[in-house]
This record gives C-alpha cells, structure tokens and sequence, in this order.
C-alpha cells in the first residue's frame, strides 16, 4: 500500500482479506423478476455463464421466478431462510422512464434485498438494473457490453468465499481471548 502522504510503499502492511473467484462446492439461487423479460432472461444469462465458468457444480444453481422486481425481496427472503444456497443474485430491471412508480418499485427492490440479506446472513446480491431510460437498461443487460447478472453472481461467488473464510477464523479463535469488550 502506498502513502497518500509520500507516495512510497507505506512500512505498515496490514493483512487483505479477499474472497477467491471460486463456486465450486457452493449452491446459488437465482431470484428473478419476469417483467422485462427480454432483459431479464440475459441477466440471467449472464449470472449462469459467471457461475459456470467460475466452477459452480451441476446441480448447485436454482432459478426462482417473480412477476416482478417489488417481489424480488420477500421471495429472497424465503429462498435465504430455506437454509438450502450460500448464496442468492436478486435480478430485475425496472425502468424510469415506462413506470410512474419507478421509486417505489426500485427503493422497495433496493431496501427489501438488503433486508433479506441483514434478516438471514445469507448473502443475496442486488443485480437489480435500475435505468432512467430503455436504452441504459438494454446497456447493462449485456446485449450490447456489460451485464449486471454477471457482475452480481461474479459477487456473490467472492462474498461467499469470503464469508467462509471470516468463519473459519471464527471457528479458530474459538476459546481464544478476544479484542473487546474493553470495559470489564
Ligand atoms: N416491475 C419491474 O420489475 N420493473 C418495472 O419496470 C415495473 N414497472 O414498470 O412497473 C415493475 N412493476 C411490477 C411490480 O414489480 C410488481 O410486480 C407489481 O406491482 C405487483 O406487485
């Protein structure tokens, strides 16, 4: 790490914990909004390649579909509590520009997938595509470049890695004195 104050390579060399770019042994659920499907059925496209050539095992990946994205959340939530996928890829789009309640649909997606995940500990991953027009959601579709299901499963495969190895220290620190609390 480099110092903002110097430039150099700072003395200090604290430990960077990373999830690896690993699925294999893992199990994942996709939760998916069927409006738009146009769009939706490549960002489901896009997460099943991401998850396939990242090692995901035949048989790990589960596809659960919703009408649309304002039932996202309490469908993760369901799927998460199943106790059945390390992790889940919440997938929608909801555009500006044709919904007069876009705010209501996309805050509600947004506050709800965040809720299901705090709820459980179970990781569900916002690859939820939130544009002003058609034209940016066909962009993050990847029907030209750049697709939200792909980056989201790309997340959730580093979370859950990552997740494993936060608890496998815990399972090492166990017994162990810890750090806090500090007043006794
Ligand atoms: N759902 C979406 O996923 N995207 C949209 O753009 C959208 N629009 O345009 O309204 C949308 N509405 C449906 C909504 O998510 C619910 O399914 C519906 O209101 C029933 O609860």
């Amino acid at each position: 790490m480099a110092s903002i104050l110097t430039g150099r390579r700072n003395i200090l060399q604290p430990k960077v914990h990373r999830g690896r770019l690993n699925a294999e042994g893992f199990r994942f659920a996709i939760v998916a909004s069927r409006w738009n499907d146009f769009l939706t059925s490549k960002l489901i496209d896009g997460a099943v390649d991401a998850l396939e050539s990242h090692g995901v095992d035949e048989k790990a990946v589960e596809i659960f579909k919703v009408p649309g994205s304002f039932e996202l959340p309490l469908t993760s939530l369901k799927v998460a509590e199943s106790g059945e996928f390390d992790a889940i890829i919440a997938i929608g789009v909801v555009i500006r520009g044709e919904t007069p309640h876009f705010d209501y649909v996309a805050g509600e997606a947004a506050k709800g997938i965040a809720q299901a995940s705090m709820q459980t500990g179970v990781p569900v991953l916002f690859g939820v595509v939130t544009a002003n027009t058609l034209e940016q959601a066909i962009n993050r579709s990847g029907v030209n470049a750049g697709n939200k299901g792909y980056e989201a499963a790309i997340s959730a495969i580093e979370i859950v890695n990552l997740y494993r190895q936060i608890g496998a220290r815990e399972e090492k620190l166990k017994g162990k004195e810890k750090v806090f609390p500090h007043v006794v």
